[in-house]
């Protein structure tokens, strides 16, 4: 069983990028900038935001948090995103999901300048995705595709059972697994709350990508012997024994499961810091490719 380190592998990108910005600075060219709008006071979500800052000073970019009160109208929001589309030091920015029930997701998402969109989550840069042309990629999908490649994990004829459809990693990752690429040509299946004798399908699984939001849901009986795990979930379950008052779960029962495993990621310290690290190769990709 060979554990999938995100916290290393992250590291080691961070590093890479750091000395690409390096390389920026020596030729006069512009240090790359992000930007992220953070609506409200959501524990997790101003968790995650503070990473993303963070890691932008570790690698040498500048950044900008522009922290918005809960109640900020859906007018206001998509006012400061047009700042932001218009802000010519800025090469890219993200929205914190999820928003306030008040502000219509997909209205703001499809407000950000796809040039800008570093998440990858405008509709062109998905339909770009689909089509396999140049796009910014979906930072977890991304991040997950980049740890099978660093660890050379055989996808090629692969069967790859995706659990979750989201838009923001079970379908994206679908698609891309299924793409002529590097960590692709595998044969896809996607699975879902609806499916049927989901078991079934996963003892057939060559890697799992585990992406429902059900805490340790995937166990050590519905595995085969070898298969590769990819855990997505990270629910935060409560814990007495912690000083945070929680812990953070996955999707995947790692007891059980992995012994099962011929690699597997773990929770924490597996794809999560992965979404950071490639969140930060997409800004600087942004302002590469900015004239
Ligand atoms: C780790 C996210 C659900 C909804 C919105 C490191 C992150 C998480 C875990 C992180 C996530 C999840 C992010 C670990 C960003 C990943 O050590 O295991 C980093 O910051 N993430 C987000 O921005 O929005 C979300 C999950």
């Amino acid at each position: 069983m060979i554990i999938l380190d995100g916290k290393k592998t992250s590291s080691d990108i961070k590093v890479e990028i750091a000395e690409s910005v390096k390389q920026l600075k020596i030729q006069g060219k512009k240090t790359p900038h992000l930007a992220a709008i953070l609506v409200g006071t959501d524990g997790a979500s101003m968790t995650y935001v503070t990473s993303k800052v963070k890691a932008c000073e570790l690698v040498g970019f500048n950044s900008t948090l522009i922290e918005l009160p809960e109640e900020t109208s859906e007018e206001k929001l998509l006012n400061e995103i047009e700042k932001l589309n218009n802000n010519n030091d800025i090469d890219g920015f993200i929205v914190q999901l999820p928003l306030p029930k008040h502000i219509d997701e997909q209205k703001v998402v499809e407000a950000v300048n796809p040039t800008k969109d570093v998440d990858g989550f405008h509709p062109t840069n998905v339909g770009r995705m689909a089509l396999d042309l140049p796009c910014f990629l979906p930072a977890t999908p991304y991040g997950i595709l980049e740890l099978l490649e660093r660890y050379q994990v055989e996808t090629q004829g692969k069967h790859v059972v995706v659990i979750g459809r989201s838009h923001i990693v079970g379908r994206p990752m679908s698609i891309l697994m299924s793409q002529k690429r590097k960590a692709g040509d595998a044969t896809v299946t996607i699975a879902h709350s609806r499916t049927k004798n989901l078991k079934e399908l996963t003892l057939q699984a060559d890697i799992i990508v585990a992406a429902l939001g059900i805490p340790e849901f995937l166990t050590g009986d519905m595995v085969k012997q070898g298969v590769t795990i990819i855990d997505v979930g990270i629910t935060r379950v409560g814990d007495a024994t912690k000083k945070s008052g929680y812990r953070l779960a996955g999707d995947v029962h790692f007891e059980s499961v992995s012994p099962k495993s011929a690699f597997i990621t773990p929770v924490p310290g597996g794809v999560g810091p992965m979404t950071i690290a490639m969140l930060l190769k997409n800004t600087l990709l942004a302002c590469e490719l900015k004239v």
